[in-house]
């Protein structure tokens, strides 16, 4: 199966409520459009009339109105699965019955259309501003036009798209090794297991690995991160529970240095970003692995979990401040309907996004693609 494709049905739970209330906008107050009136039978033509030398100076007998404002070329592509008003009353719309007659329903695009589209953005832990940004980025030019929920969705898909796209950008890879990448996070967020997954990859890539359990609170911390070294093939430096994890990364720092690892990856204990001291902990780490290179740790990543919703933003603004964050990883994008606060992430920090946790198992993480991200949370077909 592709990984879109998982993605897709993984993400099921965000892209059909955004899916759901956008049909349920469009039909709330939208139509069918009225099938083109068969073309008038020829009149008789009439006795040729002896042409007037002059153009007619009676006035044309008075224009009916146009029955609905015809829409303003579109811009919009139809999507191919899309039943256009032109194939309504087909066999098509007859087969499907209504199923077709909800996508060929269409709804003209105005300030209260707009208002719901906004509040359904929220719903789905976009946040206010990134709501109002995407649903005015929307309007742009598009007022007034008759949308169908396939073509919303699709410009909605293009909309978030272009949020993400300049975030969009996978862990860089630098030619002085060892590399150092501090993983960070709240309790639960997906350290341990992204660390397994990406050590993996790395691996896979050819690159020499080696993992720190710098979370030495919990001995059941190092037992899961020593499982996922030996799924991945890559060592795992452990240090005895309760030790200083500080001076753990400093020998792990030692240790890469003298294999010519190119990667170190340390793991570190959930942090809430809420606990002085456990933060002061995570600055001490930092002091000590730049005694060793002044430059570590090359990357920060704050691995978040999207089911928290809009909580990741303050978790976003409270290890940035702390942690010099580098970029972030998103997990558990299965099966949550809050996967659009990634979009206000990136809308709001423009921290580079690496990858995306769809799973628990080793190969369910992918680089962060923004068009797939954006149709798999709209629901929208590709
Ligand atoms: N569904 C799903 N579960 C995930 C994903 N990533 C991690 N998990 C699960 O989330 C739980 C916590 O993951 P960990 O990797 O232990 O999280 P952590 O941040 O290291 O946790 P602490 O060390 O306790 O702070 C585990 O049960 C993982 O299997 C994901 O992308 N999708
Ligand atoms: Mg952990």
């Amino acid at each position: 199966m592709s990984f879109f494709k998982k993605m897709k049905d993984r993400m099921f739970k965000s892209s059909s409520k955004i899916e759901d209330g956008l049909e349920a906008i469009v039909e709330e107050e939208g139509s069918v459009d009225a099938p083109a009136p068969p073309p008038a039978p020829e009149p008789p033509a009439p006795a040729p009339a002896p042409a007037p030398a002059a153009p007619a100076a009676a006035p044309a007998a008075p224009v009916p109105p146009a029955p609905a404002p015809m829409p303003v070329p579109d811009p919009v592509p139809q999507p191919a699965a899309e039943a256009g008003p032109e194939k309504k009353g087909g066999l098509f719309a007859r087969m499907l019955g209504r199923a077709d007659k909800s996508s060929a329903m269409r709804r003209a695009l105005d300030d209260d259309m707009l208002e719901q589209i906004e509040d359904l953005l929220i719903t789905a832990d976009m946040g206010v501003e990134t709501a109002a940004r995407v649903t005015a980025n929307m309007a742009e030019g598009r007022m007034g036009q008759r949308l169908s929920t396939a073509e919303l969705k699709q410009v909605m898909a293009q909309e978030i798209a272009r949020i993400m796209e300049p975030v969009a950008r996978p862990l860089p890879l630098y030619p002085k090794t060892p590399q150092v990448v501090l993983v960070v996070g709240v309790n639960g967020s997906g350290k341990t297991t992204t660390i397994g997954k990406l050590a993996s990859q790395f691996r896979a890539a050819g690159k020499n690995v080696v993992i720190a359990a710098g979370d030495t609170f919990r001995a059941a911390a190092v037992e899961q991160l020593q499982v996922w070294g030996s799924r991945a093939g890559v060592p795992v430096l452990t240090a005895p529970e309760g030790s200083d994890p500080a001076s753990l990364a400093y020998e792990a720092m030692e240790k890469a240095q003298r294999d010519g690892a190119d990667l170190l990856m340390i793991d570190t204990a959930g942090r809430l970003q809420n606990r002085a001291d456990l933060m002061e902990e995570l600055a001490k780490i930092v002091r000590v692995i730049r005694k060793k290179d002044p430059e570590a740790p090359h990357n920060t990543l704050l691995v978040l979990d999207a089911t928290t919703g809009q909580n990741a933003v303050t978790q976003v603004q409270e290890f940035q401040r702390l942690a010099d964050v580098s970029g972030l990883v998103m997990t558990k994008l299965d099966g949550t309907a809050k996967g659009g606060v990634l979009v206000a992430l990136a809308d709001r920090f423009g921290l580079p996004i690496h990858a995306i946790g769809v799973g628990e198992q080793i190969d369910d993480l992918a680089p962060f693609d923004p068009e797939e991200f954006a149709a798999a949370l709209t629901g929208l077909e590709v």
